[in-house]
């Protein structure tokens, strides 16, 4: 039995066709129901709460998902009762042995509709959003909620008393302060011991006047910043002619869908009524006086230790000019731009089922749309409704994901890594059920209004997390599509995906590549590099456009290779030519040190599996020199091999991201050593007992009922802030053994 504690049980995750939904008591499974009970706690169950959330993050900042997993496994986990295939070499057995154990536990951790729900938390900017669009349009979380995210906010205070950007950063401004204000917007009075220490933090910092840009939109919005203290937003650029490279539609589409609810807020000049708790947190974050600060000049004023990507001369300049057309901005041109911005966020609600592409958005298109729409309207209420699909229940509390979840995305790479070998077919029902889920999501139609608001054909593709979600993204396409692939393969199924929409998503990911013959993420790069001057984040990089990755070309090169074993006859010329023209992007972005630079997880040993997987599976295919592809997998042998740590494991910290350079971190990690293992292997690589010492630590990490422990944080965006895969530590570890067990076994 695994440990669950009384408090846990009180909450519940219910699913449906990839939605989750954390409920308190629920009285029934309805999903929709989920809040029947969040109101009725007892002071005895919050105190309950108090005690079972308690987490300590100074051993690990990183939670385990235990209240979901134990629960579900102490429910109905039972031993693996089939057929283990057996070796006479005892070593050998071992790997089998530890497989069929790795997938069996992790096949239990599969819901009904046929994924893996897991923590996506990570960053700590994303409650304090949708906490002040709780707080501004007066509809606050049910008690239980706001009892466990207070949880969540005390528990990731750093030693230090400020708080990160996310769970495992050193404290920035951003951090503290938005932590500060939710905490005070769920009731935290101020003398609360960790407040006052906080507050200390605060000011021997400067003080909020320095928060990074984000910080004082938020902050305006609560009425603790002034709109003068925030750069403008130009909202009239969304009128300019498309032709522009400076036009919005060119953007990363996060940022995209970021900048256009704020720049309604700014339009609006947003701001929640003054009221005591208001008055007192002016006085609470700040060093001087609120009403005698120089708004205009804190415009660029960044604490130190937030600054990540410096604002540069471009955008200075250009504030200069869009600062000074807010003194007398032209009323009818205000009024169109607000109606347009207004017209995409209603799109964007409606295309995603109020969702929104991310969490950013989520937050600051609900307080738009209070605002437009007010608090009783269907609008707003869809909105709040949505709300619940970001939250998340862990041993350290209530926090906000990332993303409605990855669920796609673990389920694709989920069924990939069990069905490397034939022992996946060990495990036949886990297949179909996440075969059904990817049946499920894959993109059917195109939304009415899709050309008109900017967005890449979608019909084929996949998204990260659900159908509903709606956004297609190139690399998920290419996980959804190789998952498919390697399940037919398997014969498990009847196959629902018909061979028409396999030739669609393959459509979807040859309209993706750039010119630059690499894959970016949700469409193509819209716009040149020096865009990126008009970064305006100051706490991220890379932000503007949607650049060309590693990760995601070789995904898409390794769909296509897949496809076209599978389908010699579609588009044979031009699927081709794309591998080819990927191909040679990935050898572009190898460094002289023969690694890859990973932006999406941490890091390097993450990047170097994609490159060298895509690589070794075109290779001896003609698509590419022989030679080259040769040399720069050699390469990146000895970048791993000089890497491995003396235990035989691999790891990295987060800094790998942020700082460029590969970090090592203090032990080795069993998903960076999974990485390792998966490209060596990959690769062939010709000195067994460097890859059987990899394999020696993933069996060691390995625990009695067949999981991972949950160490580093493991993903990231935009070099600089980190994010939660849970169940990364099940699928590359189980992953990386099936290689073993079918190709040294
Ligand atoms: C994600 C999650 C998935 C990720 C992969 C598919 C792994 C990657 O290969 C391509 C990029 C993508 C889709 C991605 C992009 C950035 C996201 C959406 C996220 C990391 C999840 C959260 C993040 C989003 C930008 C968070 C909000 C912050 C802003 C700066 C707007």
């Amino acid at each position: 039995m695994l440990n669950v504690k009384p408090g846990w049980k009180n909450w519940h995750l219910l699913t449906e066709k990839g939605r989750q939904i954390w409920a308190f008591k629920p009285d029934s499974s309805d999903i929709n129901d989920h809040l029947q009970n969040a109101d009725k706690i007892t002071d005895e169950e919050i105190a309950r709460f108090a005690e079972d959330f308690q987490f300590d993050k100074s051993g690990n900042p990183n939670s385990g998902d235990k209240v979901f997993r134990n629960t579900v496994i102490n429910s109905n986990f039972r031993e693996f009762d089939g057929k283990i295939p057996q070796s006479e070499n005892p070593e050998a057995q071992k790997v089998i042995d530890a497989l069929i154990k790795g997938i069996n536990y992790y096949a239990y951790l599969q819901t009904e509709d046929g994924n893996w729900p897991g923590d996506y938390g990570g960053p700590l900017f994303l409650l304090p959003g949708l906490l002040i669009a709780a707080y501004i349009s007066e509809t606050p979380f049910p008690r239980a909620h706001q009892e466990m995210m207070k949880i969540y906010l005390l528990n990731h205070q750093n030693q230090d008393a400020g708080w990160g950007m996310h769970i495992e950063g050193e404290s920035t401004m951003f951090g503290t302060v938005m932590q500060y204000v939710s905490l005070r917007i769920l009731g935290v009075d101020n003398n609360h011991e960790q407040l006052v220490k906080a507050r200390t933090w605060i000011k021997t910092n400067g003080g909020a006047t320095g928060i990074p840009s984000w910080g004082k939109f938020y902050l305006s919005i609560m009425n603790l910043y002034d709109w003068q203290g925030f750069n403008s937003l130009f909202p009239e650029m969304w009128l300019f002619p498309k032709w522009l490279p400076v036009h919005p539609w060119r953007y990363w589409c996060h940022s995209r869908m970021v900048y256009l609810p704020m720049a309604y807020c700014y339009a609006q000049r947003i701001k929640a009524p003054e009221n005591d708790l208001i008055l007192s947190l002016r006085q609470e974050i700040y060093n001087e006086d609120f009403a005698t600060i120089d708004w205009p000049k804190q415009r660029n004023a960044v604490c130190e230790k937030d600054c990540y990507t410096v604002p540069s001369p471009v955008l200075k300049w250009m504030n200069f000019f869009t600062n000074a057309y807010e003194k007398i901005p032209c009323g009818w041109l205000r009024k169109r731009a607000i109606a347009f911005i207004l017209k995409y966020l209603n799109a964007e609600d409606e295309q995603t089922h109020y969702i929104n592409i991310g969490p950013v958005n989520k937050a600051i298109n609900s307080i738009c749309i209070w605002h437009a729409f007010g608090k009783d309207s269907e609008q707003f209420k869809k909105h709040t409704a949505r709300w619940y699909d970001y939250l998340w229940v862990a041993e350290d509390g209530m926090k906000m994901n990332g993303y409605n979840g990855s669920q796609l995305w673990d389920t694709a790479f989920a069924t990939r890594a069990m069905l490397e070998s034939e022992c996946g077919k060990l495990f036949p029902k886990t297949i179909a059920k996440s075969y059904e889920f990817i049946e499920f999501s894959q993109i059917k139609s195109e939304h009415s209004t899709h050309a008109e608001f900017f967005r890449h054909p979608m019909i084929g593709s996949w998204p990260f997390s659900t159908a509903e979600n709606g956004w297609p993204v190139a690399d998920c396409t290419a996980e959804g599509l190789s998952a498919t692939l390697a399940i037919h393969y398997s014969g498990l199924v009847h196959p629902a995906i018909d061979d028409i929409r396999i030739k669609k998503a393959v459509d979807v990911i040859l309209s993706y590549q750039n010119a630059d013959g690499g894959w970016a993420t949700y469409e193509l790069t819209r716009a040149p590099k020096w865009l990126e001057k008009l970064n305006p984040s100051e706490v991220f990089a890379d932000i503007m456009i949607d650049y060309s990755w590693t990760e995601c070309t070789a995904a898409c090169v390794i769909s296509l290779v897949e496809f076209q074993e599978a389908y010699p006859d579609y588009k044979n010329s031009e699927i081709r030519n794309a591998i080819s023209s990927g191909i040679h992007f990935i050898i572009k972005q190898q460094k002289p040190d023969g690694s890859w630079y990973g932006g999406w997880a941490v890091c390097f040993t993450y990047a170097t599996w994609f490159g060298v997987e895509a690589i070794s599976k075109a290779k001896g295919k003609g698509f590419y020199g022989d030679h080259v592809l040769s040399a720069s997998i050699n390469k990146a042998c000895t970048f791993l091999v000089n890497k491995q740590k003396t235990d035989g494991g691999w790891g990295e910290t987060f800094e790998s991201c942020s700082k460029l350079v590969y970090t090592e971190a203090e032990t080795s990690q069993s998903v960076n050593t999974a990485w390792a293992l998966l490209t060596l292997m990959a690769a062939d690589f010709g000195d067994k007992s460097i890859i059987e010492s990899g394999i020696n630590v993933l069996l060691s990490r390995q625990t009695d009922i067949g999981d991972w422990p949950q160490e580093n944080i493991s993903g990231v965006f935009n070099y600089n802030c980190m994010i939660t895969y849970a169940n990364y530590r099940n699928i590359f570890p189980i992953w990386a053994l099936n290689r073993y067990s079918s190709r040294y076994v």
